[in-house]
Formats: C-alpha cells, structure tokens, sequence
C-alpha cells in the first residue's frame, strides 16, 4: 500500500463547463484516484473552483452580482455537477478561501525571503474611459505571436502564448469597448523566475517518464526562454489574495490557483501537511497532476518555481498527465455559442456513467480527439448496452428463472479454467495500463475483458446444456455470477454507479483480484442475489438526432 496525492485542474468559477473541460482534468483524475483506492493504496483526491482573477469579476459584473456573492454560488454549482458526475474528491475546495489567502501570502513572503521578488515599476494598460488599469482579461486585441484578434491581455486562446496587456495589437477594454487607453506607470511584483530556469530545466530533464505531450510543451516554454521572463505576479483588481504593502492589489491568479491544491486540502484536513510537507511525512507520497495542455506551462514551470523558490520542503509534483482537446461535431466547442454539451446538460439527457465510460475510452490523449453524437450513441449502445449490460442481464435472468436467486452448486471445468487464465492475463495488462494512466489502452482491455465473458456465455450456452445437464449449467451460471461481480470491481474507476449497482444486487464486497482463480470463486453456492435493473439503456436514433439539435449553438 502506498500514498498518493492526485489533484485536477481546478476549474475557473465564470461559468459550467463542457465535456471538453470534464476529460481533460476532473474526468481522468477521478478514475485514476478510484483505480488507485481500488487497488488498496491511500489517496488524497483534491479539486476546487478557481475564483480568482478578472474572469471572475467579469462574469460576476454580467450577472449583476457582487463578486463574493457570485463565487459563492458558482461554487456550489460546479461542487454538485462534480457530484453528480459522480468525482470522489476528498475535498472539493475554493481558491478564495482563507487558507488559501494565508498560503499564497506566505509563498510570496518566503520568495521574497530568497531574493525572487523584484518590485518593479510597470507601464501597464490604463482606460481612461473606465477610469481604472485593464489587467488580463479587461483588455483584448491581436496576438502578436499568431495574429489572433480576440487575444487577452495575458494568454492568447489561440496559440497559447503567454502575453503582457502592452504585448496586444489594437488593444480595446473589454468593459466599455474603449480604445481611448493609455499607458501609465504603477508599482507591481514580479517573481524572478529566470534565476530558477537551471535547477528547472534540470528537474524537468529527470523526468524521463513523463508523457510527451507534457515534456515537449515545458520544454518549448523554457527554452523559447519566453515562459521563464520574469512575470508580475500581481494585478490591479478588487477580488483576490490582497498583497501585503501593494494597496488596491492582489496575486495574479495563476500565482494563486495551483496554491489552492494545497489550501483545499488544509481547508479540510488538519493533517494535511503529511501530503504536502516532505518534512511532515509527504516524502513517500506520490503526487499526479491532471489538466489540460493549455495549463501545462503553469504547472511545469510557474509553480514550481514558487515551490522550488520558497526553498521550504513542499511536495513537488512527480507525475503530470496532459490531455489534448476534445472537439465538438467538427468544431470547437462553444461557451459562448452554447455549442456542444455542457456538464448539467449532460446530466439532464443522460446518467453520469454514460458520459464517463465514453469519454474515458474517447479521452483525447495522444491527439486531439472529437465528439460526435453517432459516435457516442455507438459507443454507449455497443460497449455498455449489448456487452457489459446484456451479460449481466442474461446471465442474473437465466439463473433466477432456473435455478432462484441464489448462486447455483456447479463445479468449474476446463472452459473456466482457459477463461480465468486468459483473464488473469489480461487484468494484469489492465493494469498496466491504469498505473501508466494510458486510458485508451484501459478501456479497450476493459471492453475485451466484458467481451471475453460474453463469449463465453455464447459458447458455454448454459440454456441449451441446461436442458440435458443442469449440473452443468450451475457452474457455467456459478462462473458467470462470479464473472459479473469481477466487472463491477474493475470498471469501478469508469462507471462507478453501475458498479454500485451491480456490488448491491450481488450482495457483495470489490476487493480487487490478486488471484483471478479466487477471485471468481468469491459467490459461493447458495449466496443469495437479486436481478438488478437493466444497467444502461440504448440511445435510440431518435434521442441522437434530438440532441444533435438541440446542443448545436447558435
Ligand atoms: N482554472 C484553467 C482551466 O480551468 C485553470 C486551471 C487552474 S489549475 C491550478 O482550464
Ligand atoms: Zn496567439
């Protein structure tokens, strides 16, 4: 058994987000936090909303409510679309909580300490119109590295840059429309990450495992020598973590955001420091970061500049696992079109595993990878309804109907003895996978694996046997049962709720197979069941179209 800290990408409070959002961060990290619980390990599963920054004083502005007022709310919102998409975190946290404010106020104290912060007089963007400066997302105008014309004042959403408001081309204010700006002089902190680029091209370097999507991206960022300029690290907004002696500022919130891992796990936990601290028992814990490769660069090297910089023993991430994007009928999706599916609309069409195990066995992983609604239905129809949900169906049905519900007295013979070798091997490639968190690899051994207990049935055909040997057919039907409940404990991570449902009916533990022969020997003669309900029903072609039409925007 050994430790494991697993953290998402922690969502921005402005707004739900679509499924996009969900299999590049939140999605993937549940299933390897459940994997890894499965498995017996001790996991810390941590996520939050990210409420800081001008997306949130922006979006709380449209809805006409005070900023506060607003995160409080888009919190709960977005902890109950977790919920409902049934994420296991430990603690699903809030950057804007205090112990989040303390943290980031000390992570800059302690940089400071250490010669990283420099106070330095900026020119920055200032609307005369709206009377205030236009940090980040208050100022849009053309990318100058891609020629974007809806560039913001700190990332271009096209190629990913990072940027200064000064760096954009017929710069405009996104409250008023303005370009009566101007640039004035003001007193900001920035955080002189180029006197750790050494030590992080170093670490980064050591990382041989890593997968390349993750390695190529921080590696372009700090050799262009561009992700490592020296950045501000605070803003001239209301909303955030105040900065000691710089009135009317706070922290950038990229500086604050990967800080909340942290806060929200001391936010519930008063152990937290065994996880995060390498003096207070953190140094055997392993630590997985998911997200999407847009945040990359932050977390290779922004925040561990902060950890490394602070020189205080906190836990570096060991392993991140990044995903490409996933795109929509041919497009983007579109929060501002309302084009694709977003988190409550899928749940209000159809049940949180349905989205899970497609998305998971969809997961844009090694490419950019697309939804479309055929896909999806084929998916859900073929993995879900006819292999995995019509085993179970057939095989709980047939047994209540011949022998009760109660698992049946039959021996094993040689058929059950090839299945249980095939699948000992074959859980044990499942594995593999799962530790190397090559998803699309998992669901295509979990799908085998649901196959392979369909064949057997198709082959063994306990309903005809039963007619000339029904001792026979009670082991074909004991080996099925038993069959059933090893799906449930392994595709647990990626349809959780079936798997519940499933562990119910049979009235039986998921303790993960170490030994395939015992495992499948678990429902023993004479256990009582129940049939549970049809797991997973067929999307018709008629829902598909309905659903085409109704999420494809504006
Ligand atoms: N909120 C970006 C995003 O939602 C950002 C992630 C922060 S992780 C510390 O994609
Ligand atoms: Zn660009």
């Amino acid at each position: 058994m050994a430790r494991y800290l697993v953290t998402s990408a922690i969502p921005y409070i402005n707004g739900i987000k679509h499924l996009g959002n969900l299999v590049g961060s939140q999605l993937p990290s549940d299933v390897y936090a459940r994997y890894l619980r499965g498995r017996g390990h001790e996991v810390m599963h941590i996520c939050a909303t990210d409420e800081h920054g001008s997306p949130a004083e922006l979006a709380a502005q449209k809805a006409g409510k005070p900023v506060a007022e607003y995160c409080a709310e888009m919190h709960e919102v977005q902890a109950d679309l977790a919920r409902g998409f049934d994420m296991a975190f430990d603690h699903f946290g809030r950057s804007s909580s205090p112990q989040n404010h303390e943290l980031t106020q000390a992570f800059a104290a302690a940089l400071d300490a250490n010669g990283l912060i420099a106070k330095v007089t900026e020119e920055q963007v200032y609307s005369v119109t709206d009377g205030r400066f236009l940090p980040d997302r208050y100022i849009e105008g053309t990318c100058p590295n891609c020629g974007f014309d809806s560039a913001r004042g700190d990332q271009c959403d096209n190629c990913t840059k990072q940027l200064d408001p000064t760096d954009l081309i017929e710069p405009r204010s996104t409250i008023s429309g303005a370009t009566d700006l101007e640039v004035r002089e003001t007193v900001h902190l920035h955080l002189r990450q180029s006197q750790l680029k050494g030590e992080l091209a170093d670490w980064i370097e050591s990382k041989h495992d890593w997968p390349v999507l993750t390695t190529s991206i921080a590696k372009k960022w700090l050799n262009d020598g561009d992700g490592l300029q020296d950045r501000g690290i605070t803003r001239d907004l209301d909303w955030g973590v105040p900065v000691p002696g710089l009135e009317g500022k706070v922290f950038y919130v990229w500086f604050d955001a990967p800080i909340a891992y942290i806060a929200s796990t001391a936010e519930k936990f008063e152990d937290w420091e065994r996880w995060w601290r390498t003096d207070k028992g953190a140094e055997d814990v392993t630590y997985v970061q998911f997200m999407g490769k847009d945040n990359v660069p932050f977390h290779t090297l922004s925040f561990p500049a902060t950890i490394l910089g602070s020189g205080q023993p906190w836990k570096l991430v060991d392993y991140i696992k990044s995903f490409n994007y996933l795109n929509y009928e041919g497009g983007q999706f579109s929060t501002s079109r309302g084009r694709g599916v977003f988190m409550d609309q899928a749940l209000s069409v159809l049940p949180s595993d349905y989205w899970r195990w497609w998305l998971m066995s969809n997961v844009p992983e090694t490419s950019d990878s697309q939804f479309t609604w055929e896909a999806f239905q084929q998916g859900v129809n073929k993995d879900l309804a006819d292999v995995l949900g019509n085993f179970v169906s057939r095989v709980t049905k047939f047994c209540r109907s011949k022998f009760g519900e109660e698992v049946p007295d039959g021996a094993y013979g040689e058929e059950e003895q090839a299945l249980t070798e095939e699948l000992a091997r074959r859980v044990r490639l499942y594995e593999g996978h799962m530790e190397a968190m090559e998803f699309r690899k998992a669901t295509a051994e979990l799908r085998a694996i649901w196959v392979a207990g369909n064949e057997y049935l198709q082959e063994t055909a306990p309903w005809a046997v039963f007619k000339t040997d029904p001792a026979r057919a009670a082991g074909i039907v004991r080996f099925a049962l038993n069959l059933a409940r090893l799906y449930a404990v392994l595709s647990r991570p990626f349809i959780p709720a079936a798997a519940e449902t499933l562990r119910a009916a049979l009235a039986t533990d998921l303790d993960w197979p170490s030994d395939m022969g015992a495992a499948l020997d678990t429902l023993e003669p004479g256990h009582a069941f129940t049939v549970p309900d049809n797991l997973f029903a067929k999307i018709t072609d008629e829902q598909r179209e309905d659903w085409q039409e109704r999420f494809k925007g504006r």
